[in-house]
């Protein structure tokens, strides 16, 4: 485990046969929620492409940013994957589980802006996060905008856990080396975060 201001990087946390078949349980879930550019509430499109599994999924638009029991299209969000679940268990035994897997596709050139994930009810419940495919310059702040930060590049396996005391720790993407992994064929980096919502 490495450790980046108090949030927990355990790098090759997924071996390439449970990779593979992530991707494919992902594609899965695009296939009934398919990805979308999410607006900020500024009214500009994120570069990150994003859906959800579960009883609610993440959306923003010139409303803000919020859980919606519905993707965009209306249509309910499908289930977490089994495989998925099976993960949180593993690396956070003693979680509630998750009402919500957000899935984040990242194409070339495509970044995340430093932020807080502050839209759950219950900051004692930690964020997993499991990177797929190409790897990303990762970048952890304290909980104040604007403070110190250090970086670590993420690779395809590798799971990150933010709780406790980095719960609401600043963080972001400054870039992704398109083209640096085999794990998707036409390249990009998926991110799936599973979190408590309730
Ligand atoms: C990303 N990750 O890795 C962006 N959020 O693409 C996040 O925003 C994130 O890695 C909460 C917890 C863990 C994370
Ligand atoms: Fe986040």
């Amino acid at each position: 485990m490495i450790d980046v201001k108090g949030v927990s990087v355990f790098p090759e946390a997924l071996d390439a046969a449970e990779q593979a078949a992530l991707v494919d349980k992902l594609r899965g879930v695009a296939q009934v929620a398919p990805l979308f550019a999410p607006e900020t509430r500024f009214g500009k499109k994120m570069s990150v492409r994003m859906t959800s599994a579960g009883s609610c999924g993440w959306v923003s638009d010139r409303r803000g940013y919020r859980y919606e029991p519905t993707h965009p299209s209306g249509q309910d969000w499908p289930g977490i994957p089994d495989l998925l679940l099976e993960i949180w268990r593993a690396v956070v035994p003693e979680a509630r589980p998750p009402d919500t897997a957000l899935v984040n596709f990242y194409g070339d050139g495509a970044k995340m802006g430093m932020h807080q994930d502050r839209d759950e009810a219950d900051f004692t419940q930690p964020v997993v996060s499991i990177s797929l495919g190409d790897e990303a310059l990762f970048r952890v702040g304290g909980t104040e905008r604007g403070g110190k930060t250090e970086s670590c590049w993420l690779r395809s396996g590798d799971v990150v856990v933010i709780g406790g005391a980095a719960r609401l720790a600043y963080h972001g993407i400054d870039r992704v080396k398109h083209g640096s992994s085999m794990l998707l064929p036409q390249g990009g980096r998926i991110n799936v975060t599973m979190r408590v919502v309730t």
